[in-house]
């Protein structure tokens, strides 16, 4: 899969994007990401990205033009484009499933107030925000976005069981996970529950089938609505 982010903080993405599994995904070829800086595709001679807002009100709007001439090179007839937005619909699985099937993906950051409404009328497929609070950089969140969608790639994840079984997979159900636990056994006298020294795996899926319900009522009680 390829992805290409348009960002005017280009290392915002791709330190994060660098590590751990998103680095194993570039070195191993399931990943092809390359990380820009919008301010290549300005004219002018300071580069400007951003510009008043018509109609008044606060600061700044970022112009089109940097991200018409970006995706016009960038894209392919199979290319989808995303905008990281406030004004997105919210990030769920099943979006980050969606994405992670296409070939090509385009992620646009959104920065000040907004971004030129032209380019989600002309250019953008998906509108997405990772969530309902304030963030000063639409860099994070496509950031959170990619390592969301590529963990789902085929031969990321070294146990391909890890990506169906995790909380809110299509396959998981939408429960949280059971606690879980690792040595000491006794950790400053706090002991870990004897069922999962038992060896008894059928007591043992019953125990975490009861706490991660337990979990859920407490701390998303949303989800068993
Ligand atoms: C959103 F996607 C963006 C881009 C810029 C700011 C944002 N704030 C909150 N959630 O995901 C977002």
């Amino acid at each position: 899969m390829k992805i290409d982010i348009l960002t005017i903080f280009p290392a915002v993405c791709s330190v994060p994007l660098g590590e751990s599994m998103m680095k194993r995904a570039q070195e191993g070829g399931q990943l092809d990401l390359a990380v820009h800086d919008l301010r290549e595709w300005t004219t002018d001679k300071h580069r400007r990205v951003d510009d008043t807002p018509y109609g008044g009100g606060q600061g700044m709007v970022m112009k089109p033009e940097p991200f018409f001439a970006a995706v016009e090179e960038l894209r392919t007839p199979e290319t989808k484009v995303v905008l990281m937005t406030p004004q997105g619909q919210r990030l769920g699985q099943p979006a980050v499933e969606a994405m992670a099937s296409e070939a090509h993906l385009i992620i646009l950051c959104g920065h000040y107030e907004g971004v030129d409404h032209r380019v989600v009328e002309a250019l953008v497929d998906y509108e997405i925000s990772i969530g309902d609070y304030v963030l000063t950089n639409g860099a994070i969140a496509a950031a959170v976005l990619v390592d969301a969608v590529v963990r789902l790639i085929p031969g990321v994840l070294g146990d391909e069981r890890s990506a169906e079984e995790e909380s809110f997979s299509a396959e998981g159900g939408r429960i949280l996970e059971a606690p879980c636990y690792t040595k000491p056994g006794d950790f400053r006298g706090m002991a870990v529950p004897e069922v999962l020294l038992s060896g008894h795996h059928g007591k043992i899926g019953e125990w975490k089938k009861a706490q991660a319900v337990e979990r859920t009522r407490e701390n998303r009680p949303d989800l068993l609505e």
